[in-house]
């Protein structure tokens, strides 16, 4: 069925990359929704709450999932009519995945503005929006290189030196404890997110903060790309954003003997404060990440009456 099948791809990261787990998330509601034969919309409704917690739960960490589970989402929530569920959900897939795709473009194009002339960048894991920064930076001329990191565990970098190739980039390819080694000899660090919380800070594959801190100490840049869907609107109620920790296999390999207490630990993300990040890049513009609360609650339409509404607030000051 296509919902196990995406949310297992989504998972064994088969599927990987937040905003292609987001996309890939908003396609399978949109098909799964089509699949089904409920009579009634609170059936429909009910069957597909149901899909969108398996989505939601496949990756903990990449807000990008639940932003663009809850936008197709809210179309079957707010319908009056099964009919009109059906249309909503199939409208709203269809254009978050558009407008996810334009975003890309839209903050590459703003991005490679930030590159100066015979630029060399460095880069950790593998961003498409990241990516996208880079090549258009490199279409102008601006790009002279790139540092690419392997990205242990699961070598993303293998992905990004072979894009960055394709677009005919010079790279050096570089393990992920070199990062400061080279740091000198780069004009900007970029990469993309997972989440960006209320407070301005990245959560980013894991290592981002050491080349963060790296870049800070070495006073360059560091530039994240972040399409408006990867801020974290329930940070601004304090949650914070789970670190998705993964298996010790990916780690150790199979069959490798370890000694005996030896505990192998792998969390997938770290979080960068936002006192080590330069500029945030949206489609919507180039920001400090000071200016989070402002894209959670005037684009992604989070305020303070949204809370209310969700936490039916009843008490009020005064009252
Ligand atoms: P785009 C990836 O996570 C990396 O952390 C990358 O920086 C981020 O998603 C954003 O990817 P993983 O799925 O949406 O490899 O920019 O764990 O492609």
């Amino acid at each position: 069925m296509v919902l196990t099948q995406t949310a297992d791809d989504i998972s064994s990261m088969r599927v990987r990359g937040a905003g292609r787990i987001a996309r890939t998330a908003a396609r399978a509601l949109q098909e799964y929704g089509a699949s089904l034969e409920c009579n009634t919309l609170a059936a429909f409704t009910a069957e597909m709450e149901h899909a969108a917690e398996i989505l939601c739960n496949t990756r903990p960490t990449a807000v990008s999932l639940p932003n663009a589970v809850r936008y197709v989402m809210q179309g079957v929530l707010r319908a009056d009519t099964l009919e009109g569920a059906r249309q909503a959900l199939d409208e709203r897939a269809a254009a978050f995945i558009e407008d996810s795709r334009a975003a890309v473009e839209r903050i590459a194009d703003i991005a490679a503005r930030q590159f100066p002339d015979d630029a060399v960048v460095m880069t950790h894991c593998n961003s498409q929006v990241a990516i996208a920064c880079i090549v258009r930076a490199h279409e102008q001329g601006r790009v002279r290189e790139v540092y690419a990191t392997e990205v242990r565990p699961r070598n993303q970098g293998y992905i990004t030196i072979q894009m960055l190739s394709d677009a005919g980039i010079p790279v050096n390819f570089i393990v992920d404890s070199a990062a400061r080694s080279f740091m000198p000899k780069v004009d900007l660090f970029i990469t993309g997110t997972d989440a960006v919380t209320a407070n301005g800070a990245v959560v980013n594959k894991i290592g981002t903060s050491q080349i963060a801190l790296c870049a800070h100490e070495a006073r360059k840049p560091y530039i994240v790309a972040a399409e408006t869907y990867k801020f974290a609107p329930r940070t601004i109620l304090g949650e914070r954003i789970p670190i998705e920790e993964r298996s010790a296999e990916e780690v150790t390999g199979s069959g490798r003997h370890l000694p005996p207490g030896v505990t192998v630990r792998n969390p997938a993300f770290d979080v960068t404060p936002s006192a080590y990040v330069d500029l945030i890049v949206t489609e919507i513009g180039a920001f400090a990440p000071s200016y989070a609360p402002v894209v959670i609650r005037d684009h992604l339409g989070w305020d303070i009456g949204e809370f209310q509404k969700e936490y039916a607030f009843t008490h009020h000051y005064g009252e």
